[in-house]
């Protein structure tokens, strides 16, 4: 027909995402606040895998840590204070397809989340936790959580933190059928991506605790660590959290750990000379409960109702 052109191609061009493709609102954590360094490491890694931004969900709490869904342009759910994790099983559950991350905080997890940190731990459904640890409540302004260091001032305990804090790495070691246990720290951002990035490519749960500043509430209080890079232990293995010269050049302290060692990993976790970071613990066929959940997803309408008509006659008398 006059005017039509017949070889158009009509199929659409591939997507190619750039970073802005994945950014959403203007982040309203403090200037310096280790928050940044995750969100960061989280656009780069969706960047570089071209994930679709509707495949991603981010799941998170309540705090200052858990506003990072609000920073990228993917799904996302903020919810309730301590239940992060629930949600995320229930997405996994009925969306095997979604790359889901969950963004929780020190009290978030350790605190009013703990029994789901628990289970979640144990179901090892595909997904990445990341818990933003700045040792306070920081959303609350300065509140003692339970990885509050002892003798510490905050606004609930002002003579001073009264407990020695609990140690998120080892008791999530602890915690039947954990699958993959890491560790890093917001102020090198290389590490943080490498973590994050093997973390996403576990298959199963994958909880890394991000060692993060909070310089409106504490501030100061990773100077002797920064200032100090002998203080930080890295774990290094072929199988563990890839490290570039960058990391190297700057964490010179380093011990091999094959992160099959759920033994070693627990030594290495209660060490208190050194702050260790990488890769703890990996086991990648630890048992996942979302293969039981994805059961019968892929049945039609016709299939669900010919099954349960079934399951329900066998009890007919
Ligand atoms: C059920 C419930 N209890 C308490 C609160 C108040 N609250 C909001 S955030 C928060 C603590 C946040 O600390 P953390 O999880 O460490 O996150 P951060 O702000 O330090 O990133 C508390 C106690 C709440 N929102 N809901
Ligand atoms: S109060 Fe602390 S944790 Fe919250 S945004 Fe500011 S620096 Fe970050
Ligand atoms: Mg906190």
């Amino acid at each position: 027909m006059y005017g039509v052109k017949k070889d158009w191609d009509l199929e659409p061009l591939p997507r190619v995402f750039a970073l802005g493709d994945y950014e959403g609102a203007v982040p309203r954590w403090c200037p310096g606040c280790g928050d940044h360094a995750v969100l960061n490491a989280l656009l780069r890694l969706t960047r570089d895998e071209q994930i679709p931004p509707e495949q991603t969900v981010v799941v998170s709490g309540i705090g200052c840590s858990s506003r990072l869904p609000h920073y990228m342009k993917t799904y996302g759910f903020h919810g309730l204070h301590g239940r992060p994790l629930p949600v995320a099983c229930g997405v996994r559950a009925r969306r095997p397809d979604l790359n889901i991350v969950v963004v929780t905080g020190d009290g978030d997890c350790c605190a009013i989340g703990t029994a789901h940190w628990i289970h979640a731990i144990r179901y090892n459904m595909k997904m990445v936790v990341l818990m933003l640890d700045n040792n306070i409540y920081g959303l609350t302004k300065m509140q003692s959580s339970p990885t509050t260091k002892k003798g510490q001032f905050s606004y609930t305990q002002p003579e001073g933190t009264v407990l020695s804090p609990i140690n998120p790495i080892s008791v999530t070691l602890a915690i039947q059928n954990a699958s993959f246990v890491a560790q890093t720290v917001d102020w090198n951002p290389p590490h943080v991506y490498e973590t994050v990035r093997a973390a996403h490519n576990h298959p199963g749960l994958a909880f890394v605790r991000v060692l993060q500043r909070c310089p409106h509430f504490l501030p100061g209080a990773w100077d002797p660590v920064q200032q100090n890079p002998e203080s930080v232990l890295v774990m290094s293995h072929a199988d563990g959290i890839p490290m570039d010269d960058t990391v190297k050049r700057v964490f010179k302290n380093t011990v091999e750990h094959d992160p099959a060692d759920l033994a070693e990993a627990h030594d290495l976790a209660t060490r208190e000379d050194v702050i260790p970071i990488g890769l703890f613990y990996k086991n990648a066929a630890a048992e996942r409960y979302d293969h039981f959940t994805a059961t019968g997803l892929d049945m039609s309408a016709e299939q669900k109702v010919l099954g349960a008509q079934a399951a329900i006659d066998r009890f007919l008398v």
